[in-house]
């Protein structure tokens, strides 16, 4: 299996930890993903329909999109317990990507990559319309979490690791974390494989 990332990508970072929670052996290559797409390699650009990452590349198939190769991944190494949990993920999986996933990277991107990335500056209306997305939807999650450790229950599951990724840079977007959130975030952390966001997605 050979992964795709980069250490500025929460959604790389989502299936890097997961790879290295179940203890995977595979190749990982960064990609510029400020470059020019069409300067990047040809086997990533094969791999990779949307020149993103993270993509990832098992035998002859490459597989895109952070939350489906989630789902990819716990399919494969069997992960889901049974079909309700997956279905359960599904739902939160989902979420994600519409929810954390839509204002999280927007809000960071304008505070961290502003000076050499000004084509990232928000505007002050998306910054505020962002701004109280992101207050809801961490507030979604913080009354989820007072009663479990993890988003399912008592057990991890694959979707902890999309719904952690984005608030593990929370330090670089003037963003608050509400304290059910930041006990899981802890308990994340405390998981195998887990390093800092730059420390395991550096390559
Ligand atoms: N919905 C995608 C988003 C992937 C994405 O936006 N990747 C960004 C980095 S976080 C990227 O590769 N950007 C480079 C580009 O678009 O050229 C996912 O969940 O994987």
């Amino acid at each position: 299996m050979k992964l795709f990332g980069h250490p500025d990508s929460g959604h790389a970072l989502k299936v890097k930890f997961f790879l290295d929670w179940l203890e995977i052996e595979y190749e990982y290559e960064i990609i510029d993903i400020f470059s020019e797409p069409s300067t990047r390699s040809n086997e990533f650009l094969n791999a990779s329909k949307f020149s993103e990452v993270p993509t990832l590349i098992d035998g002859s198939k490459s597989y895109i999109q952070s939350n489906a190769i989630l789902v990819y991944l716990s399919d494969k190494f069997g992960k889901f317990k049974n079909p309700d949990e997956r279905q359960k993920c599904l739902e939160w999986l989902v979420w994600e990507a519409n929810k954390i996933g839509l204002c999280l990277p927007q809000l960071r991107c304008h505070k961290k990559l502003a000076k050499s990335h000004p084509e990232f500056i928000l505007s002050q209306d998306a910054y505020n319309w962002l701004s109280a997305r992101y207050k809801h939807d961490v507030g979604v999650l913080d009354k989820e979490l007072a009663d479990k450790n993890f988003i399912l229950g008592n057990d991890i599951s694959p979707a902890d690791f999309s719904l952690c990724a984005y608030l593990m840079y929370t330090d670089e977007a003037d963003i608050d974390i509400p304290q059910n959130v930041e006990s899981w975030l802890q308990r994340m952390r405390e998981q195998k494989g887990w390093q800092s966001p730059y420390e395991m997605l550096k390559g």
